[in-house]
């Protein structure tokens, strides 16, 4: 686990800016208006261990910010960007998200065999002359589905280890909670799935007032020490659910942030049934619960909940966050 932060910090050390017009200068670009600038990255540098292959091709992820880009430089949609190889050869890559104001890009970029040599770098230009060298379909092509699902998602929990401790990457405890002593919840426990499906799930037994809106929940931390995370490239929330009554799941900013959630609701089901949630699916913000939307929540995410009233069970199975990897929860 500290290796891979130590990646973390790497990832900065391992850009080099330059100007076109110019030997390699490190630090601030010095390029103007007119001035086509790039900078070259080292491969080792935006590759994380679990995603360093060899002999096939994979994709990385860049996070650009304002302390490793100029997004004054760039285009307010980033469409002047462009990858290439160090002789100028176009590489696929795609735009997560571009958001000049708010300093944050995400880029994915395809690597073949022949730049996954130790030392092998690509370079990023910002030209200020509009590209249609973004290709999405072309970054991914090729590129089996399983590994892209790891590559591209977080298995949160399949339930199946040996406690109540998550698959993320800094692991926490499941916890519950109830809105007040009316409601009655046991601890969330591992139980055979059932239902035609295999292996184990999460169920939360409770017990809510009738025609109330009190709840119980559990819960997750997604970062270490509940650390805000970055949730703005999730493409969705995938997750197995059953039980009774109905169901809230929620991405919470809880304090020492100001606190905010983004949720929707559901009627649980008897079967097991898969959900997908999309930031779009989420209730737009009313105040209700503190929900302020998903805008308003999306970049401090720090906890991930599933609250229930009006039943007496919820069975949760293999939650998976889309869109993110890792290194967003560390
Ligand atoms: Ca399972």
């Amino acid at each position: 686990m500290r290796d891979l932060r130590i990646y973390g910090a790497s990832l900065l050390a391992g850009f080099v800016v330059f100007s076109c017009s110019e030997e390699r200068i490190t630090g601030n670009t010095t390029q103007t208006e007119n001035t086509a600038s790039a900078r070259s990255i080292l491969v080792d540098s935006v590759l994380p261990p679990w995603n360093r292959p060899y002999w096939f091709p994979t994709v990385a992820t860049l996070r650009l910010d304002s302390t490793n880009f100029d997004f004054s430089a760039s285009d307010s949609d980033g469409m002047d960007l462009a990858v290439t190889r160090e002789n100028g050869d176009s590489i696929p890559f795609s735009i997560v998200t571009w958001d000049r104001p708010a300093r944050q890009g995400r880029l994915q970029v395809r690597l073949e065999n022949s730049l996954l040599a130790p030392g092998a770098r690509f370079v990023l230009h910002w030209t200020k002359m509009r590209h249609k060298r973004s290709d999405p379909i072309a970054v991914w092509r090729g590129i089996p589905d399983s590994q892209r699902m790891f590559i591209g998602s977080v298995l949160v929990d399949d339930f199946e280890g040996p406690n109540n401790m998550s698959r993320l990457p800094d692991s926490a405890f499941w916890y519950k909670a109830t809105s007040d002593s009316f409601v009655t919840v046991a601890d969330p426990v591992h139980v055979a799935a059932g239902g035609g499906r295999k292996g184990t799930a999460l169920r939360l037994n409770y017990k809510t007032p009738a025609n109330t809106y009190k709840y119980a929940l559990t819960g997750i931390v997604l970062g270490p020490q509940a650390r805000p995370c970055n949730l703005r490239s999730m493409d969705s929330l995938v997750v197995w659910v059953k039980g009774s009554g109905k169901l809230s799941i929620a991405f919470d900013r809880l304090p020492p942030q100001s606190p905010g959630k983004s949720w929707t609701h559901r009627t649980l089901d008897t079967a097991w049934t898969r959900l997908r949630i999309r930031p779009q699916d989420l209730d737009t913000a009313d105040g209700i619960g503190a929900n302020i939307g998903w805008n308003a929540v999306r970049d401090q995410v720090t906890h991930l909940t599933f609250l229930v009233s009006g039943g007496t069970d919820l069975y949760l199975d293999d939650v998976r966050l889309y869109g993110i990897d890792v290194e967003d929860l560390k």
